[in-house]
């Protein structure tokens, strides 16, 4: 077996030569004398023209074990041909079935959503799904770049936390050692702020868990979050900072993953939409906007996903919420001098429905107020020394926010269900495959 081949996206470079290509079969039919193969490789996909009178009997007998997900080793000249997808097909010398698919379980036909997460490892090859693990990649390196350019420093943070980062509510703990409870971090902000302190513009980036109890489309209990925190930089600073950020991913993925958007059937023009300055609403005004079109909230209860909805309607762009009512956010965040039952915070909602995509907020540089809202939310006080030392030794008006990665890679493809958005997806009633 050659140790080389070619990959389908790569064909162009091998028009009218003799090469080998390595892939799977996703699709098939043969008339007796002639068979047609579509070979599917993870770059694209080819059509393969194997005719009965050009293989040797190896090969022919290799045809007739072919079945969906078979995975095959095809030798061939690849061929110009304009009314191909892709433009180029190949005429077959030579195939190998490397390994046979009996019965595959993803057939050509509609089924049920649990039916394909249950088979979510067969599903992912799928043409869909490999077009959103594509942009999904390409997000992941524009936000990279994105930081990278601006002279931020990617500092990691842990998993396992002693503190409690956003809500006792949705903790996932596990025993370590003498050492008692450890929680598998909600945000790495706290981490994060320290490290601003120590290096200015930092970020960190990865999973992050939370035991949502809800099953809505928005919610996993496993999702990726990248948290930037800059020192010096207050809530209207942060709020330019996120709007020059998201204008700059969607941009990325509309200039490197069309192909993606239209195999996802995504309408770009919305997307397109999506450069700063975004309209900002404070917390207050929603509400009794909220309130004028009839819904039922009052002020000092945080807004639902069903008002987030109505906000956004109509909008091409996403939309600031900011200032909202500190009963309703957590611990961290800075009082509104201003207006001291708000805190200076603000959310970002994505239109077309989507909704929440962005928290953020300046956070509370002050030592006594800090001291005072950890009391005041119960939170075990020695947790929190280390966090606190922050505002002893040279504390400094800082802010930063937490984009997730699915609601963002989500919105971009247009996919109604985050689950679509991560590989394996980890929700209260999904731990495998
Ligand atoms: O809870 S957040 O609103 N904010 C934080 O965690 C801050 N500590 C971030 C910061 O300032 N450094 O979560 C931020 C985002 C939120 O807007 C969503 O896009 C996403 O994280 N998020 C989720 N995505 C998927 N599933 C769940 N359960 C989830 N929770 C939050």
């Amino acid at each position: 077996m050659q140790t080389t081949f070619t990959s389908v996206r790569d064909l162009a470079s091998k028009a009218g030569q003799e090469t080998e290509l390595r892939g799977w079969v996703a699709g098939f039919r043969s008339s007796g004398k002639i068979a047609f193969l579509e070979l599917r490789d993870g770059t694209g996909s080819v059509q393969v023209v194997i005719a009965r009178n050009e293989v040797d009997d190896a090969s022919w007998e290799a045809v007739s074990g072919l079945a969906l997900e078979s995975s095959v080793r095809v030798a061939g000249v690849v061929r110009q041909d304009d009314r191909a997808p892709g433009g180029y097909e190949i005429t077959a010398s030579e195939i190998e079935l490397v390994g046979g698919s009996e019965e595959y379980p993803i057939q050509p036909k509609e089924h049920g959503v649990d039916f394909l997460l249950n088979r979510r490892h067969l599903w992912l090859r799928h043409a869909r799904q490999t077009a959103i693990m594509r942009v999904r990649d390409e997000v992941v390196k524009a936000i990279r770049d994105f930081f990278y350019e601006r002279d931020f420093v990617l500092v990691d943070s842990p998993i396992l936390t002693g503190a409690i980062g956003e809500s006792a509510g949705t903790l996932f703990s596990t025993e370590y050692f003498d050492l008692g409870t450890a929680y598998l971090a909600q945000t790495g902000q706290l981490y994060v702020e320290a490290a601003a302190a120590a290096l200015g513009k930092v970020y960190c980036f990865g999973p992050t868990f939370r035991a949502e109890k809800s099953k809505t489309r928005r919610h996993l209990t496993e999702f990726w979050m990248v948290e930037p925190e800059v020192a010096w930089l207050d809530s209207e600073g942060n709020m330019e900072l996120q709007q020059e950020f998201v204008s700059y991913i969607v941009a990325r993925a509309l200039e490197r993953r069309g192909a993606e958007l239209e195999e996802l059937e995504r309408d770009t023009r919305p997307l397109e939409a999506v450069t700063p300055p975004f309209d900002r609403m404070s917390y207050t005004e929603a509400v009794a906007r909220l309130q004028g079109g009839g819904a039922d909230i009052e002020w000092g209860s945080d807004l639902g996903a069903e008002h987030e909805s109505v906000l956004t309607k109509g909008r091409e762009k996403p939309l600031f919420i900011y200032d909202y009512p500190r009963a309703a956010k957590a611990f961290y965040m800075k009082e509104n001098p201003d207006d001291p039952r708000t805190v200076k915070c603000n959310d970002l909602l994505a239109p077309e429905g989507y909704g929440e995509i962005i928290g953020g907020s300046q956070r509370e540089d002050d030592y006594d107020r800090l001291l005072a809202r950890i009391r005041e939310e119960g939170l075990p006080e020695e947790a929190y020394d280390w966090y606190l030392d922050l505002r002893r030794y040279g504390t400094f008006p800082h802010s930063g926010f937490g984009l997730g990665l699915e609601r963002t890679v989500a919105w971009i493809c247009g996919a109604p269900h985050l689950r679509e958005a991560i590989a394996f997806p980890r929700m209260m009633t999904r731990l495998t495959p």
